[in-house]
């Protein structure tokens, strides 16, 4: 494979350097162009095998596709206004948002039971704005978000489920002083700056997220992190880079040292700790002092500026890899408790005890340049994405040897196997998250999109499949078979509990009292009732949208010219609209969701006098 050679001579380079050298073979190079096409054929009629839920970065959505056809289904809207579902638009999402118009959705993750998918709901975190938000999969909706999070800055270390979703991770990438509207000089940084990684609490039940417990941290960078399991269970893990605590040009400041480190957390622990009143509060929350609590966090060193950190479906080892190495690590759990019990320790940062890299690891595995984040398959291997290299490496994990490579376009940065990351990993597919598509498809100008591959992880060699173009920005997925999902298709009758909700045409009303006007409406193919609504300028107008179809795929949108505002209310869904009427004049207003024959007649007018 001649691409091999003139990719070594690139990764000297590092970084992107790699990414100016020329194509990668397409899969028709490769050969088996056949094959590929019939794995991923879904006929038409047919669905996929898999949902794919894909983090839409600072779009602030999450895309949901199918696997193996890769085809692009459906587009949920977390962190920003999306007007082709009008989310941002009623009183419910726009509260919701908080006044925020964008976030950075990072790494979706699906609650689990007992360590696999549940299929219930899937969080998503916003590293910029340190929010984190719960969908609903039986109806693809955000349903609440939590923040922005007290203390926590740069949302990034999330948002990574325990085994029976009691937590969500979250852990601060950007370390700040605290309380949060303290300023001290940058010069302080390595003394009055902090990290937290925290819990969020998570209702069994309903799914209400709350902040359980934080803790509070040296001024290090937390990036990412995982949830322990079987006899990790309790613990939970975060990569950390700049332990130098350097401020500036981190790219040469904060790589000084051979490690970082990787914090071991027993949330458990933490969890007793904050019950027993050890934390102090901080913002609102509590936060629990290592100082003063021992026992609840450890430092195992680890490559220096790691990404991620992934658990073994046995729970028995965490994965770390540092990005600017050519080894990822397997640490031994076992081994762990055993340093941690025997106190061997090499040192302490701010009275946290650091564990003896040699006693903790249990190998180093070469897998390539640029290790970043590790997946897991049904057969007892891992898959580690390969940044620099541009590949993903496959190794056994107990033998630890290197059994294949795939070269992926480019730059992967975390991948994604099917349900990889919960103790049963499904194996057959893997999707490579890649930063850089660099002109593998129809030229659209300078802002191209991401790339996601589909690679088959089914036989003994990988085999690329497919490309598909996601929208910025891919950072990690979530893959569950699509039978765990029983999402409904219209919102019946008796579950609609708003009160504003009206069935019926005779229902439908406008009242006014003093300056407000509050109107009960009714969309039903193919008209709104009332269609005439007539208010005065100034007045507080309060829209009730009730859409009384039981019949699947029959939405209406409720757009209203001149005044900014659109939304989509769903078969058996009420939506509330409340603007001021500011603008004298007569506005129509009209379904902007396709729906019947008589679609283009759905409309009304607003009089403003
Ligand atoms: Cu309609």
């Amino acid at each position: 494979m001649k691409w091999l050679g003139a990719g070594a001579v690139c990764v000297a380079l590092l970084g992107f350097a790699l990414t100016s050298c020329g194509k990668q073979p397409s899969t028709a190079e490769l050969g088996g162009t056949a094959e590929a096409a019939a794995a991923t054929y879904v006929a038409p009629g047919d669905t996929d095998e898999y949902y794919l839920f894909y983090s839409g970065g600072h779009s602030g959505n999450v895309y949901v596709a199918g696997v193996p056809s890769m085809r692009h289904i459906s587009t949920i809207p977390v962190f920003a206004p999306y007007p082709a579902t009008g989310y941002g638009f009623d009183e419910e999402s726009k509260k919701m948002l908080g006044g925020f118009t964008w976030g950075d959705v990072h790494h979706p993750a699906i609650s689990e039971t007992k360590g696999d998918y549940d299929g219930r709901w899937l969080f998503v975190n916003d590293n910029a704005n340190n929010r984190l938000a719960r969908i609903d999969l039986r109806d693809f909706k955000t349903k609440q978000i939590l923040g922005p999070m007290p203390n926590i800055s740069g949302y990034h270390g999330g948002s990574f489920v325990t085994p029976n979703t009691e937590y969500v991770l979250a852990a601060s990438r950007f370390s700040v002083p605290l309380p949060k509207g303290t300023v001290e000089p940058i010069e302080s940084y390595a003394t009055k700056y902090h990290g937290v990684v925290a819990g969020v609490k998570i209702d069994p039940t309903s799914g209400e997220m709350s902040v359980g417990f934080q803790i509070l941290m040296p001024p290090f960078n937390f990036d990412l992190g995982d949830a322990g399991k079987g006899p990790s269970e309790g613990w939970a893990f975060w990569t950390c880079y700049n332990s130098e605590r350097a401020t500036g040009k981190l790219e040469v400041t904060s790589t000084q040292k051979d490690r970082d480190y990787i914090a071991a957390v027993n949330w458990k622990e933490a969890e007793k700790a904050v019950a027993a009143g050890k934390a102090k509060m901080i913002s609102g929350v509590p936060v629990l002092d290592p100082k003063e609590v021992p026992g609840i966090v450890y430092f195992v060193p680890c490559s220096k500026s790691p990404h991620g950190v992934d658990v073994t479906p046995d729970g028995k080892y965490f994965i770390g890899s540092g990005k600017l190495q050519s080894i990822t690590t397997a640490f031994n759990v076992e081994k762990m408790l055993t340093t941690i019990q025997n106190k061997d320790f090499t040192g302490n940062e701010d009275g946290i005890p650091v564990l003896n890299y040699d006693k903790v690891k249990d190998a180093e595995v070469n897998v390539g340049l640029g290790p970043l984040h590790t997946q897991f398959d049904n057969e007892g291997n891992a898959y580690t994405s390969l940044f620099v290299e541009s590949a993903v490496a496959k190794w056994k994990l107990g033998t630890w040897e290197v059994l294949d490579k795939i070269p992926v376009t480019y730059n992967i940065g975390h991948l994604c196997a099917a349900e990889g990351d919960t103790v049963h990993p499904a194996g057959k597919y893997l999707v490579a998250l890649n930063k850089l598509s660099h002109g593998r498809h129809l030229n659209v100008g300078p802002s191209q999109p991401e790339c996601s591959q589909l690679i088959n992880i089914g036989g003994e060699k990988m085999k690329l499949l497919y490309d598909a173009f996601t929208e910025p920005e891919p950072h990690y997925a979530q893959m569950i078979k699509a039978d765990k999902l029983k999402p409904f298709e219209v919102y019946p009758k008796e579950s609609n509990k708003n009160p504003n909700a009206i069935w019926d045409v005779k229902d439908a009303s406008v009242v006014r009292s003093g300056n407000n006007v509050t109107v009960k409406l009714v969309a039903v193919r193919s008209s709104f009732e009332p269609n005439k609504i007539e208010v005065n300028k100034g007045d507080t107008v309060t829209i009730h949208i009730t859409n009384i179809e039981q019949t699947t795929d029959e939405l209406h949108g409720f757009g209203l010219l001149d005044y900014n505002i659109n939304v989509v209310i769903d078969p058996g869904e009420t939506k509330t609209i409340k603007f001021v009427a500011d603008k004298p004049g007569v506005f129509a207003y009209y379904c902007t969701n396709f729906c019947s024959a008589l679609h283009q007649e759905m409309q009304g007018y607003l009089l403003v006098k």
